[in-house]
């Protein structure tokens, strides 16, 4: 009798379980057809990014916005994770209040450009307040001052065949944003946080605040940002450095 049970569930599990295989095969076809496929769409986890990353853009292809907190519910601690980076030219350029330092926007732009904080600061403004939190199960909020990713990529004009922005920092981190994120309001370069210069912690001089997506991809301590058509030949190949440590390339919520 047992064994019979046992027989039985074993065919039902075998039947859910192609059924959801299917499922999930017919789901990453449309997803394809439509370009929504994630850089790590391979691998075990594969199929369920891109089902993850496809249905949240459908559900999501009107810039549904972050929520925005009052003054009074900024967080009186905000923690860090990941420090300034020990890297020689950070340091140097640190040690002079980042009056060297510089971004460098390229790739397929019309206009490559490299800005310093204070042409960034030159550009029109917005202040956000809004809770950051991290995928370790922590959170905060704080206020977050900068210019909109979408008026620097306006500026120096970025190509029709643009479907990624690439997130170099001084770390050994890197990320990579699709241009839905790119595009959004919300996606701030921040130099400011809680009305003050970004801290050293917090990612000085410059950060990106990606507030759709958990804390991880709000790259810290930027230097550069590359516009690409494809990021299977960067580095990986998967878009950024989560999928090497298990997490995936796009951590919406
Ligand atoms: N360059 C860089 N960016 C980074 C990190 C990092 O270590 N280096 N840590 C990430 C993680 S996991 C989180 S939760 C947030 C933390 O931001 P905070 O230190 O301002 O709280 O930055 C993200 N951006
Ligand atoms: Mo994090």
């Amino acid at each position: 009798m047992s064994g019979l049970l046992t027989r039985r569930r074993l065919i039902a599990t075998g039947i859910t379980a192609a059924v959801g295989a299917s499922g999930l095969a017919a789901a990453a076809r449309i997803a394809k057809r439509y370009g929504l496929i994630p850089p790590d769409h391979s691998g075990i986890y594969g199929v369920g990014n891109t089902l993850t990353y496809a249905s949240q853009r459908i559900l999501t292809a009107n810039h549904s916005r972050a929520r925005e907190f009052s003054r009074s519910e900024i967080s009186t601690i905000a923690p860090v994770n990941g420090g300034p980076p020990e890297s020689e030219e950070y340091e140097r350029l640190g040690s002079d209040t980042f009056r060297d330092w510089r971004l460098t926007v390229d790739g397929l732009v019309a206009r490559p450009t490299t800005f310093s904080l204070s042409e960034l600061r030159r550009f029109p403004q917005r202040s956000q307040i809004t809770a950051h939190a991290c995928e370790e199960g922590w959170s905060f909020i704080a206020q977050w001052t900068g210019v909109p990713l979408s008026t620097v990529l306006d500026y120096v004009g970025i190509a029709p065949a643009a479907r990624f922005v690439v997130l170099v920092p001084f770390d050994q981190y890197w990320d990579s944003i699709d241009m839905a994120d790119a595009a959004h309001p919300q996606t701030l370069l921040a130099y400011g946080m809680n009305g003050t210069d970004l801290p050293a912690d917090h990612g000085a001089p410059l950060r990106i605040r990606v507030e759709r997506q958990l804390g991880y991809k709000s790259i810290k301590y930027l230097k550069r940002l590359t516009v690409v058509d494809s990021l299977e030949h960067v580095r990986n190949g998967l878009g950024s450095l989560s999928p090497d440590i298990g997490y995936s390339w796009y951590a919406g919520i």
